[in-house]
């Protein structure tokens, strides 16, 4: 299937992931027009696309279009996949869109911890809404629409020290609500590629690192925390294992199952990098050349999972994917471009930092 020449609508392109994917996109395919749609919660910051905005959208050559609005508002969604644009009388701004991209979503365990209702509804109820739009433009316009959903390896549950990573045959074992609600979504957009006959993709992707990751995630907080000399909290013992992979390898992937992904399927995306997460402090404070005494010890997280690996032959071997950026070389570089940008970090560091005392150091965590 060929998108070099599609209008693409993503969801939350405003956040990290999906900033870095239009960026990438845009720059590499000369003919794809975006259409992003993102509700601009506390994660999403329009700035991240500011040079995207200059270079291709009114003022540049005009393929790239911003519309603030929530997933979940189904008449916006459905006159977005008309090729509307956001007020109702508006005329057609751009082709309808050939696919959805789906990144939008609450996506902070912690948060989901203090805050479960509102990972269903963005989550479950939104990821609904954006089916039921795609499955009324197949009905009424009998035209194709892909759907790519983005999901992510905590669907699986946990591991244990010497199990096999996840394959896409794995059982769903969610454990946090984040992860429930994401497999809630996975399985709504299994169900409409079965049932309505969805032209749906699902990818799975690991713990992705790289830059305008905002400040509350492992890597970032910790390298944002460091740069400050503030302390950097490290859940119970430290021990817990993620596999890393670089933001471009995660995009890349994306884009090869949009455009190759059997309909119907689900493909692991992963980094092939496991590492503790006091490794990956210690080498983000020697790059920075701070002091491990910053690092302090914090009451675990509930329900933590131990492990994530995941096993992705199957992206491999019929598409052709595989990471190619080395967790050395792709850490070296984020803590260079948050070193590099740290204006940008400072204006969203108000708010990080807010989060993050409120969520983990002013009384301890919630959960202590
Ligand atoms: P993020 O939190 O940085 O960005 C999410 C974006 O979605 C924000 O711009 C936000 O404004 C927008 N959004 C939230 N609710 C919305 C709503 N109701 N309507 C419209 N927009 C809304 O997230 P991210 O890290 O970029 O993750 C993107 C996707 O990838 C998510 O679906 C996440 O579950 C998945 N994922 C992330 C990782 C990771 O390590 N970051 C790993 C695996 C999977
Ligand atoms: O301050 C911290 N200290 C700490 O020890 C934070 C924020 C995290 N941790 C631990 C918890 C995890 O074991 O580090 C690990 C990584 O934590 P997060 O960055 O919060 O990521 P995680 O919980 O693993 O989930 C991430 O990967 C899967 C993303 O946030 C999800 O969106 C994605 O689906």
């Amino acid at each position: 299937m060929s998108f070099h020449h599609a209008t693409l609508m993503v969801t939350g392109g405003a956040g990290f992931i999906g900033s870095n994917f239009i960026r990438r996109i845009l720059e590499r395919e000369p003919s794809v027009r975006i259409v992003n749609l993102d509700a601009v919660t506390y994660a999403g910051n329009p700035e991240n696309l500011a040079d995207v905005e200059r270079r291709f959208g009114a003022c540049g050559d005009r393929r790239y279009r911003f519309v603030r609005g929530d997933i979940r508002d189904a008449d916006l969604v459905s006159r977005l996949l008309r090729g509307g644009s956001a007020p109702a009388a508006s005329p057609p701004s751009t082709p309808p869109p050939h696919a959805i991209v789906h990144f939008a979503a609450e996506s902070h365990v912690d948060r989901s911890i203090m805050d479960p209702r509102a990972f269903v509804r963005t989550n479950v109820e939104g990821t609904l809404t954006l089916l039921e739009a795609a499955r009324a433009e197949l009905d009424t316009h009998q035209r194709p629409l892909r759907f790519l959903h983005v999901s992510t390896d905590e669907v699986y549950g946990t591991l244990g020290p010497h199990d096999p990573p996840f394959t896409e045959r794995t059982a769903l074992a969610p454990n946090s609500p984040y992860a429930a609600s994401k497999a809630g979504a996975d399985l709504l957009v299994r169900a409409y590629a079965r049932t309505f006959g969805l032209d749906a993709v699902i990818a799975r992707c690991s713990n992705t690192y790289g830059p305008y990751q905002f400040p509350e995630k492992l890597v970032p907080l910790t390298i944002t925390r460091a740069l400050a000399d503030r302390t950097v909290p490290v859940y119970g013992s430290g021990t817990n294992i993620r596999d890393w992979m670089h933001v471009d390898d995660q995009t890349d992937g994306v884009w090869t199952l949009l455009c190759g992904g059997d309909s119907g399927n689900v493909y692991n995306l992963a980094g092939n990098a496991e590492l503790p997460n006091i490794e990956i402090v210690r080498r983000i404070l020697a790059l920075l050349n701070k002091p491990d005494s910053l690092i302090q010890f914090v009451d675990d997280r509930p329900g933590h999972d131990w492990r994530y690996a995941m096993d992705t032959t199957k992206a491999n071997t019929e598409l052709g994917w595989r990471p190619r950026r080395d967790l050395d070389t792709g850490l070296r570089e984020t803590v260079a471009w948050y070193v590099e940008n740290q204006s940008w970090s400072e204006r969203v560091l108000g708010e990080a930092y807010r989060a993050a005392e409120e969520l983990y150091l002013r009384a301890g965590p919630p959960w202590a």
